[in-house]
């Protein structure tokens, strides 16, 4: 356990390395303190959701592992997440699922979900402060069963599909106007081929269409805003995926949407924090999804891994905070699915802190001169600066848990509440 007072004492030391480098900590802490992370609802329960309780099926996204304690309810999901907030410093939003919808057991179809089938979700956002983004559910439906949603060749399929994104792009819009913060409404949909299909073109065509009927309507950007997600290949869809990185790329640019970068959704030596910056020479903004891959799209939690340093580098070295959304998308079954949340948005607000405490203007001055030598120098000697001190402090501010003080905390919700699920 953690005193007070060594986490201060450590910090004031902290703080004067920084100083000697020209950083400031404390800017450093306040400029994090305005950066919201979007938490994905479906850690909570294995992309679940509560309209039906088939589970996750299709869609070609696995979780894997049998844990106990999955949130059974919107009211259960809803006690974790305020369990999950209180161990993050700072303030930050939901990313909630269309098959989140809370009906008192209504079965309500896609195509006719409303702002009020969400209204409990929107009512304790507003209690506790948090912005809401959301996502259509193009799987575990029997419309999606045989792998094709918004590109399926059969007209009605694409109709209902077409429906659905219509009605979400509606409740976005209300969270947006209720919330006072705009909310991101981000399309994913699992279209693909197992095998390798004759015609590429024409899925694509239909896809194309499809999302122009989708965002036919303008919706004002102060209440929402839309953005597109693409990918490699998924479970079932190997050999094809309708909606690829250049599909989306395309249209993101042309249709004026965000674009969606998951960082599970590419060859596994290819990394989104590369792409950050060509993308956002040309799109507006950038929805991320912050995953982990291990070999493949596993999502797995996230860690604090290279790949995590280089993505928030990357948004914050280019003053990117207003232009890049950052959403986290893993879901581990395997472990506590609270401690998982929890270890996955600390680690990404630590990147964040990290890249906050870098004398960047120096850095690029390096750069320009010509001077690699004092560049690569100064980049490993960053590596071992006192980061660890000020995010402690930044959490005793923050009055949530300091180093893993969290887990204990985590581990007596899971005795009285979890384990009794
Ligand atoms: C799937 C996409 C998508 C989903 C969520 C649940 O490969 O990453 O974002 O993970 O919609
Ligand atoms: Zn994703």
């Amino acid at each position: 356990m953690s005193n007070t007072s060594s986490v201060e004492k450590a910090y004031e030391l902290a703080k004067q390395r920084y100083a000697d480098i020209g950083v400031n900590t404390d800017q450093a802490m306040a400029a994090l303190k305005k950066i919201p992370i979007s938490l994905h609802c479906w850690q909570g329960d294995d992309v679940g959701g509560f309209e039906s309780t088939g589970g996750l099926t299709g869609g070609g996204i696995q979780a894997t592992g049998n844990y106990p304690g999955r949130a059974r309810t919107a009211d259960e999901l809803r006690a974790d997440l305020d369990v999950v907030y209180s161990m993050i410093p700072g303030r930050h939003r939901l990313s909630l699922h269309a098959i989140y919808l809370d009906t008192g057991g209504k079965k309500v179809e896609r195509n006719a979900i409303q702002p009020e089938h969400y209204a409990s979700w929107v009512h304790w956002a507003k209690s506790n402060n948090h912005g809401m983004d959301f996502n259509p559910t193009f799987f575990s439906h029997p419309k999606a069963a045989d792998g094709f949603t918004l590109a399926h060749p059969d007209a009605g399929i694409r109709k209902f599909w077409i429906e659905h994104g219509i009605a979400c792009r509606k409740i976005g819009e209300s969270f947006g106007r209720q919330l006072g913060t705009p909310c991101v409404t981000n399309v994913w949909i699992p279209d693909g081929y197992k095998d390798v299909p004759v015609d590429r073109f024409g899925p694509r065509e239909r896809l194309r269409e499809s999302l122009d009927a989708v965002f036919a309507e303008r919706i004002d950007p102060k209440y929402h805003l839309d953005a597109v997600e693409g990918k490699l290949f998924g479970i079932g869809s190997e050999s094809f995926v309708v909606g690829s990185h250049e599909f989306y790329l395309g249209y993101a640019l042309t249709r004026n949407v965000l674009l969606t970068l998951d960082s599970g959704h590419f060859h596994p030596t290819e990394v989104i924090s590369t792409k950050l910056s060509a993308v956002l020479c040309f799109a507006k903004e950038i929805l991320l999804h912050v995953s982990r891959p291990v070999r493949w799209d596993s999502d797995h939690v996230v860690a604090l891994d290279d790949e995590l340093f280089a993505i928030a580098q990357e948004i914050i070295r280019h003053g990117s905070t207003d232009r890049v959304h950052i959403g986290l998308d893993y879901f581990d079954a395997s472990i506590n699915r609270v401690a998982a949340w929890v270890i996955g948005a600390r680690n990404m607000a630590k990147a964040l802190l990290a890249a906050l405490l870098e004398p960047t203007d120096q850095l690029r001055n390096y750069e320009l001169t010509g001077d690699f030598t004092s560049r690569l120098a100064m980049l490993e000697e960053l590596k071992t600066l006192p980061l660890g001190a000020v995010w402690d402090y930044y959490c005793l501010q923050s009055g949530v848990p300091v180093g893993a003080e969290w887990l204990a905390k985590v581990k007596d919700y899971e005795a009285k509440v979890l384990s009794k699920r």
